[in-house]
């Protein structure tokens, strides 16, 4: 086996580490990011990894191994089949039929069982698990662990009287990727704050541009958002929520050269057409180069948004190159979208919406795993890899009597980092609907710029 060190760095090759700014489970703001789940991956590597655990340890105390579901569950059985040690398998929760057994396996009364632990942090998962183990009438009394991330979860366990085995600390990994020259001085300087329990200060994180956006972004609708964001200096979505076929194309001719994209309410038009609203829409929207968006708010189960979205007069799926969708139905709800992309909708932009920061955060989680997904529509910043869409833009008012509340370009990209802007009132209830569009991409693209800086 090679050293210590080099083994430690053919695991690295992997990504088991990260670093920036991560939230951790607690909320706290964390330097590093630790993940040991893909070395189960590299069978070499886990025999390796079984071998430098079980060199370290009394082997002879020990009739049986145990491994922390899930993470260390692979390494445990790499183990037992090292050692020749029993495996017996912990369950997260007892099962909810038949034996209702937690620990499966053959194991008898009063043997001593090794606990496999991947990452050791504040002992609290390990102080959990260990009575569960001990209340089967098995021993625990040592605990071996790949790495301990060094915020007091060792010494936790050995005041309670379990021994703790560390292949790796945190210090020493963090030397060895110094010395190897992945680490900056500044990223150093943030860990060591972190592991003497000190709230690490971030720099305030610079938004990324459309062009790194480009690079984070795979779903062909961002990418040809952001190519036309780009070509026309443009950040703006024209929202069209007027009530006639001749007003719809009347203003999208006007304010055509000026956005990325027109977004309907194709249902509050009183005269739709498929011959003589979308085909005529879509000769504009070619000619002037943007997209449709639909601003549907689909919210129901998948067959039904599929139904509604390929069906009835205005068959949305034949036309439109994105739609708006809540996540309300959960994930597959938004399996039905497959051939456009779609813009989560993640907070709303009324006063007294229930998107409050739980449901937000919720929402966000099956927008960002949904491959149909690229945007979403909030009133906060998202991650990077979804484009932001705000509406609730206008540079005039601060509202309307009906609940909706506004901000200007400048607020939304400053704050919020926003990447496309949406404006409905305040451009086609002007008096000059060409000049307000005008001045909306003026202000969106000076704004984005500012909020580069
Ligand atoms: P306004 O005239 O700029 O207020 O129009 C805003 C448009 O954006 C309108 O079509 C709304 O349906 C849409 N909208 C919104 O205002 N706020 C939201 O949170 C969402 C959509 Br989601």
């Amino acid at each position: 086996m090679e050293n210590k060190k080099d083994f430690f760095l053919e695991c690295y090759k992997h990504g088991i580490m990260k670093f920036g700014q991560f939230t951790l489970k607690s909320g706290i703001e964390s330097p590093f990011y630790v993940d040991l789940r893909p070395l189960a991956s590299d069978p070499k590597i886990l025999i390796n990894l079984a071998k430098y655990l079980l060199e370290m340890l009394p082997l002879d105390n020990f009739d049986l191994i145990c491994g922390v579901p899930y993470a260390a569950l692979p390494m445990a059985t790499a183990m037992s089949l090292e050692s020749h040690l029993p495996l017996i398998i912990k369950r997260k929760e007892a099962k909810q039929y038949g034996t209702k057994k937690l620990i499966e396996g053959l194991y008898s009364k009063g043997q001593n069982c090794l606990l496999v632990e991947d990452v050791i942090t504040s002992g609290k998962s390990l102080l959990e698990t260990i009575p569960e183990i001990e209340n089967e009438g098995i021993k625990v009394s040592d605990v071996v662990v790949v790495l301990d991330r060094g915020q007091g979860g060792k010494e936790l366990l050995e005041k309670k009287g379990y021994r703790v085995h560390t292949l790796f600390t945190i210090q020493e990994v963090c030397g060895i990727l110094k010395e190897e020259g992945h680490l900056l001085d500044e990223e150093i300087e943030r860990i060591n704050t972190f592991l003497a329990g000190n709230i690490v200060k971030f720099e305030e994180k610079k938004r990324y541009s459309y062009q790194q956006k480009l690079t984070t972004n795979d779903h062909s609708v961002a990418q040809i958002i952001l190519n036309l964001a780009i070509e026309k200096k443009s950040n703006l979505i024209a929202s069209a929520d007027v009530l006639t076929t001749k007003e719809l194309l009347e203003l999208a001719e006007k304010v055509g050269p000026h956005i990325v994209a027109l977004k309907t309410h194709i249902d509050i038009l009183s005269d739709f057409d498929m011959e003589k609203t979308i085909i005529p829409l879509k000769e504009i929207a070619k000619k002037h180069n943007f997209l449709l968006m639909e601003d549907r708010k689909f919210a129901d189960i998948g067959n039904t948004q599929e139904l509604q979205f390929g069906h009835g007069i205005y068959k949305i799926a034949e036309w439109a190159d994105f739609v708006t969708s809540q996540v309300i139905g959960g994930y597959e709800s938004l399996d039905c979208f497959r051939n456009v992309g779609v813009v989560a909708i993640i907070g709303m932009s009324s006063k007294g919406t229930l998107t409050d920061n739980n449901y937000q955060t919720e929402a966000l989680n099956i927008a960002m795993s949904h491959p149909n997904v690229f945007g979403g529509v909030a009133q906060k910043k998202l991650p990077e890899n979804i484009l932001l869409f705000t509406p609730g833009v206008n540079l005039e008012s601060k509202g309307d009597s009906k609940g909706q509340q506004y901000n200007t370009p400048e607020h939304v990209f400053q704050n919020l980092h926003t990447d496309f802007i949406i404006v409905g009132r305040g451009i086609y209830k002007s008096t000059d609907i060409e000049k307000s569009a005008l001045q909306y991409k003026i202000e969106g693209w000076n704004a984005y710029e500012n909020s580069l800086k």
